[in-house]
């Protein structure tokens, strides 16, 4: 893919990106959330643009919408290449969606010249976690760990999962057909940056070789609903005054631990009103680190904090974990491979760990996963003020462009591994006899 076509796509991917941040739950800011209505305009669009790209689009139980093109190599392992369309509420137009965009453009510049492998575009209908609080749906519908209880989970106004998904009219009976069935090469993610460090290298894509941990989880604080006006502070058990002394606390440890970030999102007040005592306030924490015994240690120093609080000033206090994500390592073959393209395409190669969570994080569970970055200018993210350059998206394509054709190469490789792999199986059946016993 050369410079000017390179532009040109770069510039199609974005303009969807920007089409897609317009499909929102809000009037004035971008939320689009698992299986919301502007889903359905979403799909629709995404659905036209894999079709026009020559590839056979389905969706799945959970929203998923999945493109595939066919390897002119029958049997070849697929490569997946895919991100997430949800977003948080008041979010950017490229976080998650330009990375389906950009799937879209790799196919689209094959031309119809069909890869010895198979490729699978997938958008992920969930990443963030926003209705149902718990995170990656997508994913985890792929590779079989979304489970029928998670199902049963409510959002805020008591829809279950499996209700949301039938009132989508998909039918969560169906949920096992996500699952990725055969063996596949590996799945890649083209993901903007969503931190500074691309932007103060002045560089334009970066090659991620780890996903930093994380836990999110929800802390509750209980103490008396009262009177504001009529209720003495000494008899008082307000339940804010407690969360705020451990939301300090938080900031407090995670800034004395080198690589801990830990963030309160969001706080809940009840019943949440100016004049009323709060006897109940429930507060979300997310933890990260790249790893995860350091990660697992913080997060049971501020359960411990909370309950200290809480213990002082005669409250309960109570949690609930909602993730607890290990650390993941991009594979090192697909990593270097990617890493190769971004050289022939002319481009610095900056390796780097991702802060942010993202699908290749679940996948990883099941398939080599690698992550190419794209500058995020000023490093913002999960804001309306998300950026992206279009030379950067260009070097992007250029260098997937280049990993599809390294990938090919690989194929060979795969290929033997696979027959080293089937060989050594034979020997040991031989050896031990196990054919012959009919075991
Ligand atoms: O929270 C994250 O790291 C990602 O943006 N979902
Ligand atoms: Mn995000
Ligand atoms: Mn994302």
């Amino acid at each position: 893919m050369n410079v000017e076509c390179s532009l040109d796509r770069a510039r199609e991917a974005v303009d969807r990106c920007l089409t897609l941040a317009k499909l929102s739950e809000e009037d004035n800011r971008t939320t689009r959330t698992f299986l919301s209505p502007p889903m359905r305009e979403a799909q629709r669009l995404i659905r036209g643009w894999m079709e026009g790209a020559g590839l056979t689009v389905t969706i799945d139980a959970v929203g998923n919408v999945r493109g595939v093109v066919p390897g002119s190599r029958s049997g070849a392992a697929p490569l997946l290449i895919g991100s997430h369309i949800d977003t948080v509420p008041g979010a950017g137009p490229f976080d998650g969606v330009l990375g389906v965009m950009l799937a879209i453009g790799l196919v689209e510049a094959l031309d119809g010249e069909t890869p010895e492998f198979g490729i699978e575009v997938v958008a992920f209908s969930e990443e963030e976690g926003v209705r149902f609080h718990i995170p990656f749906l997508g994913s985890r519908a792929l590779i079989g760990t979304l489970d029928r209880d998670t199902l049963q989970v409510q959002d805020d106004r008591g829809i279950t999962m499996a209700q949301a998904i039938r009132d989508f009219g998909l039918n969560p009976d169906r949920l096992d057909e996500a699952q990725v069935r055969s063996s596949v090469l590996g799945y890649v993610e083209f993901h903007i940056e969503q931190g500074p460090i691309l932007d103060n290298l002045r560089m334009p894509v970066g090659v991620v070789e780890g996903i930093v941990g994380q836990t999110r989880l929800e802390a509750v604080f209980r103490g008396t609903t009262n009177h504001a006006g009529t209720t003495p502070m000494h008899l008082r058990r307000d339940a804010m005054p407690a969360a705020s002394e451990w939301i300090l606390e938080v900031e407090r440890q995670a800034s004395a631990v080198p690589g801990i970030v830990a963030t309160v999102g969001s706080i809940t007040a009840v019943p949440g009103a100016v004049n009323v005592i709060p006897g109940e306030v429930r507060a979300t924490l997310d933890v990260r680190h790249a790893d995860d015994l350091r990660r697992a240690t913080a997060v049971h120093r501020l359960i411990a904090h909370a309950r200290a609080i809480a213990e002082r000033r005669k409250l309960e206090f109570d949690w609930n974990t909602r993730l607890d994500q290990h650390a993941i390592r991009c594979d090192p073959a697909l990593t270097d491979a990617l890493a190769r393209s971004v050289e022939l395409s002319g481009l610095p190669v900056h390796r780097m760990v991702s802060g942010a969570g993202h699908d290749a994080m679940v996948m990883a569970s099941r398939m080599p996963v690698a992550m190419l970055f794209i500058r995020s200018p000023e490093g913002i993210s999960h804001h309306s003020a998300e950026s992206v350059r279009i030379e950067d998206v260009a070097a992007a394509l250029r260098s997937g462009s280049h990993f599809l054709k390294q990938i090919s190469g690989t194929l060979q490789l795969s290929d033997s591994l696979t027959a080293r792999h089937d060989d050594a199986v034979r020997h040991v059946r031989e050896d031990s006899g196990i054919d012959n016993a009919g075991q």
